[in-house]
């Protein structure tokens, strides 16, 4: 009985210390506010919080900036003031862009966890000329979709 108390104990622990990090999305244009947030540990959450302009959030991958990643997170285009939650479990670098029209083009993208000399900057610059593509699923994936 002892290690199941100390497992539920570091349970606790981890669930007390997770941070939800906040992203305004088109908050002042087409943009993600912040665009690069660092320090994400497993086990924390990123929440993109929709401010009622046309808007998505769809995973992708450095060398692809504008193109869905199999198996990566997406929502639809929300114009409401939902939130998308992301559960994060890696430290590596996550990228992801808007694939509304050209917001992608126009440097509409984000990092989670940026890595040495990848940059939101440098991925953005990437993106300045990449096809836009949409995402397989037509329902939120990789996250939960709720109000607020
Ligand atoms: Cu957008």
């Amino acid at each position: 009985m002892v290690s199941s108390k100390i497992f539920a104990a570091a349970a606790l622990a981890s669930i007390a210390s997770a941070i939800d990090h906040q992203v305004k999305v088109g908050s002042g244009g087409n943009v993600y506010s912040p665009s690069t947030i660092p320090g994400v540990a497993v086990g924390d959450t990123v929440s993109f919080q929709f401010q009622g302009t046309v808007h998505n959030v769809v995973q992708s991958s450095f060398s692809s900036p504008c193109t869905p990643m199999d198996n990566g997170f997406s929502v639809p285009f929300q114009s409401s003031s939902d939130t998308f939650t992301v559960n994060v479990t890696t430290t590596d670098a996550i990228w992801f862009y808007c694939s509304y029209q050209n917001h992608c083009n126009l440097g509409m993208v984000g990092v989670i966890n940026p890595g040495t000399g990848q940059t939101q900057g440098a991925f953005a610059s990437a993106a300045k000329g990449a096809t836009v593509s949409q995402p397989k699923s037509n329902s939120a994936v990789g996250g939960v979709l709720g109000s607020g």
